[in-house]
């Protein structure tokens, strides 16, 4: 662990990011032991949530992203290069993380079950014992000492009766917390609510394009620098992960939306506080065949990290990256998510196609 702490704070090799993702579910029941076997957990159960609720009907603020050309990609991620042109057509896109009083708007209006709250199948978890199949999420746990790095299920937990109405487990709520970004909602969550709110998850590309605003960034979207002026940009993580959280920014955890600057597209919290889903399936080596024009991402996912499970793009990073530990919200890094699985440091924010 020494030795990876170090090199991460020479910025030479940062810890990636099972750091700050929370393994899958199937991986989180078997007590971090694999992911086999889960990646059609829950798809079985697609929704019958979802009357269309039409333009704005979840009251989200919206703004116009002028289509347009970019750099997309990084050199500091191998799956994240090559750095290649990528056009998108206009459209609108959240201004924040989609939250808690929207997402109850949602479920008021249609009753909508997410996956975290369902029964689990037996049949999508063949090596977890029944007992243990029990609706629940991902929730970051942080130990009280330091831990070594190489273990996740050191800092997460499934916690039974963890969903997006008990962020934290059964003895937590969301009172008072309408402003906070709504979290523990998988990717198929994500499809029923903007199915609602007739709108739909962003691509890859076009969250990149919204997150950069304009200008090409090697090291974060604001900008070369992660405190310009010794302003916090972000919610992010500072002290000793993940033991120790000196909160320099202000949060230890989720912050409500709109805490920190909002980006010259007027867009809020890009980089931080909840990761967010976007539509694309993921593969490593995605970039150095992908179409210059609205990239839709590839037609299926592979991952030889993970061979055996699907997994979708994530954008963004968490309340739990930082510079010395896990650095996938730097400009242009990707993130991968198992679409049935949730965590309480993942969300997500939704676009619409429009001139
Ligand atoms: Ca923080
Ligand atoms: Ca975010």
């Amino acid at each position: 662990m020494q030795q990876v702490t170090t090199q991460g704070r020479q910025g030479k090799m940062p810890m990636d990011c099972t750091l700050c993702k929370a393994p899958s579910r199937a991986g989180l029941l078997m007590g971090g032991g694999g992911a086999s076997g889960d990646s059609a957990a829950g798809a079985s159960q697609l929704a019958a949530a979802t009357t269309t609720g039409g333009a704005d009907f979840d009251s989200g603020k919206m703004v116009f992203i002028k289509g347009g050309s970019f750099q997309m990609g990084s050199d500091q991620f191998a799956d994240a290069q090559p750095i290649h042109k990528v056009t998108v057509s206009s459209f609108y896109m959240d201004t924040h993380e989609v939250t808690n009083d929207q997402f109850a708007k949602f479920v008021a209006a249609t009753h909508y079950i997410t996956v975290a709250e369902r029964p689990l199948n037996p049949k999508d978890y063949p090596n977890v014992p029944a007992d243990k199949l029990v609706p629940g999420s991902g929730v970051f746990s942080p130990p009280a000492h330091p831990v070594p790095l190489n273990n996740p299920m050191a800092w997460w937990q499934y916690v039974p009766g963890a969903d997006w109405r008990h962020p934290t487990g059964p003895n937590s709520s969301i009172q008072g917390k309408g402003h906070y970004p709504v979290v523990q909602v998988c990717y198929e969550d994500c499809l029923a609510y903007a199915k609602w709110a007739g709108k739909r998850l962003p691509t890859e590309a076009e969250w990149e394009y919204a997150a950069r605003a304009g200008k090409h960034f090697e090291n974060y979207y604001w900008g070369k620098d992660l405190h310009p002026g010794g302003k916090y940009m972000a919610n992010n993580f500072q002290g000793h992960f993940p033991d120790h959280n000196t909160k320099e920014d202000g949060y230890i955890m989720l912050a409500p939306i709109e805490q920190y600057p909002v980006s010259a597209y007027g867009l809020y919290d890009m980089e931080g506080n909840a990761w967010e889903w976007c539509s694309d399936f993921y593969r490593p080596d995605y970039y150095g065949s992908s179409p210059t024009l609205n990239p839709q991402g590839p037609k299926d996912s592979y991952d030889p990290e993970q061979p055996s499970l699907v997994q979708r793009v994530q954008r963004g990073g968490s309340f739990l990256c930082s510079d010395e530990y896990c650095i996938r919200y730097k400009a242009g890094s990707r993130g991968k998510g198992e679409p049935s699985s949730a965590s309480n440091n993942l969300g997500f924010r939704l676009v619409r196609s429009g001139k």
